[in-house]
């Protein structure tokens, strides 16, 4: 029971190079996922941009490289409770960490059916892993992938706190009240609102049940590779570039490689926090490794390492590579200016070292992207998915002036 840890969307993003961290490091892995994901590209006609081998096969590939095996159930988490409290009994897991979501906010916008979909999956999944653990009664710690996101970005002078906010309320016989509650929600698309969401979840059953839990509010995770997936090609990671599942920083330097205009949003003043895949699986090691305590409220931490504006990335992989910048019409609904601070100062006391964006570690992405550049569909990377009626595709754009960048542009801010 010690050792085990069981990961629910192991085959994803995310999932599939913490599945091999942990067990590089000495933990048993059971993962856990429906292949949704996989689904997904099937049905709107996409592929990673890296070849990845079905799970069997990468398991098969982890054994051959590293001597070491993990364990995998077919299961959906949102749908098959009685089963997975039934795995839950049997595998008793000294953690369960949960990335089995939906996570793309442009394609929970894309249609009803996507917006149910997320809806439905996300926090059945999410109620169902602590329904489960309650039910169980072992005393499992759940530590769950949330979202930056969830406080959305409106510019506030303060940094955004790990969860919590002091306040002081004058009540109305003129004494002041002081708490500290949960920092107020704000999210910006379907999804982001299902994060919000599993936060309440996660208040309830620790206050009622006692259950141990950690939402690492994680920023936009880009590269691709880690220490354990670059060990055999079998391991590869998944890559997105699409204009759903990719994420911004990926996606340019996709766009460099292939020859796209970088695709900025808007004055591509929306200013987001970022985390590096490999400091994503050292994060989740070190939040199993320090679980609250019994009767510790739900801990939370903001899994993200620098801000950078969509602009300032722009700029960035331009002058590394020569590429054109383009402004698009912005898919979403969003303030196309904002500043961000980001409070990380918990996983630095646990000795987080981060690494930062750097033209060495963009040059990596940019390798693994020419040696897969064939397998790049350029039709699938202008964003289809809007956020209201009435907003139209805009698959040209036109040439950003960066020179001419808007007033009050944020500097960039290294945490
Ligand atoms: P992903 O889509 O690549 O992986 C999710 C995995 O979960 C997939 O393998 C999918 O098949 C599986 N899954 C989904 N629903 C399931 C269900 N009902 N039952 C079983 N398996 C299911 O996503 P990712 O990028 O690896 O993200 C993982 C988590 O991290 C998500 O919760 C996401 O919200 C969060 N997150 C991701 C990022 C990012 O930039 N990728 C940033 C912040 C937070
Ligand atoms: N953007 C562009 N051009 C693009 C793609 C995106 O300008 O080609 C802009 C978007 O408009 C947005 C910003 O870049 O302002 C970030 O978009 P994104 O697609 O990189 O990230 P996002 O939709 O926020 O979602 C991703 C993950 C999600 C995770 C979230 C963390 O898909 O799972 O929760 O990052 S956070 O942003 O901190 O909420």
């Amino acid at each position: 029971m010690d050792n085990t840890v069981l990961i629910l969307g192991g085959d994803g993003f995310c999932g599939w190079p913490t599945a091999l961290h942990l067990s590089q490091n000495g933990y048993h892995v059971v993962i856990a996922d429906n292949f949704s994901r996989r689904k997904i590209d099937v049905d709107l006609g996409l592929g990673s941009l890296t070849p990845i081998l079905p799970l069997e096969e990468r398991l098969a590939a982890w054994r051959e490289t590293s001597g070491k095996s993990m364990d995998f159930i077919l299961i959906d988490i949102a749908r098959e409770y009685d089963r997975f409290l039934g795995l839950l009994r049997d595998v008793r897991p000294r953690a369960i960490v949960h990335f089995a979501e939906q996570r793309a906010a442009p394609y929970s916008m894309r249609s009803s059916a996507c917006k149910r979909y997320t809806v439905d999956n996300n926090l059945n999944a999410t109620h169902n892993v602590l329904c489960a653990i309650v039910e169980s009664g072992l005393d499992v710690h759940l530590v769950h992938l949330g979202s930056m996101g969830v406080y959305g970005y409106t510019t506030t002078k303060m940094p955004i706190p790990e969860g919590y906010l002091p306040v002081r309320i004058e009540a109305p016989d003129g004494s002041c009240v002081e708490r500290e509650i949960m920092y107020p929600p704000a999210p910006g698309s379907v999804y982001h609102m299902t994060k919000t969401q599993d936060a309440l979840f996660f208040y309830f059953y620790n206050k009622n049940d006692g259950v141990r839990i950690t939402d690492l509010h994680q920023g936009i995770v880009w590269g691709t590779a880690t220490d354990e997936t670059t060990m055999s090609e079998a391991l590869v990671n998944r890559f997105d570039y699409d204009g759903d599942y990719g994420t911004v920083l990926n996606r340019f330097l996709v766009q460099s490689v292939v020859g796209h205009p970088l695709t900025v949003y808007g004055t591509g003043g929306q200013t987001r926090a970022f985390i590096h895949i490999r400091d994503t699986v050292k994060c989740i090691k070190l939040a199993i490794e320090h679980p609250p305590l019994p009767g510790e409220r739900v801990k939370i931490f903001n899994q993200a390492t620098e801000t950078w504006s969509v602009r300032e990335l722009a700029v960035l992989v331009s002058r590394l590579t020569g590429c054109e910048v383009r402004s698009y019409a912005d898919p979403r609904k969003e303030d196309l200016e904002n500043g961000l601070i980001v409070e990380n100062s918990q996983f630095r006391a646990l000795g987080l070292s981060p690494v930062t964006l750097s033209d060495g570690l963009m040059s990596e992405v940019r390798d693994v992207v020419a040696k897969y550049r064939h397998r790049c569909d350029l039709a699938k990377i202008p964003c289809t998915s809007l956020w209201t009626t009435g907003q139209t595709v805009d698959r040209e754009g036109a040439p950003l002036s960066l020179a001419g960048s808007p007033a009050g542009a944020t500097g960039i801010s290294i945490l």
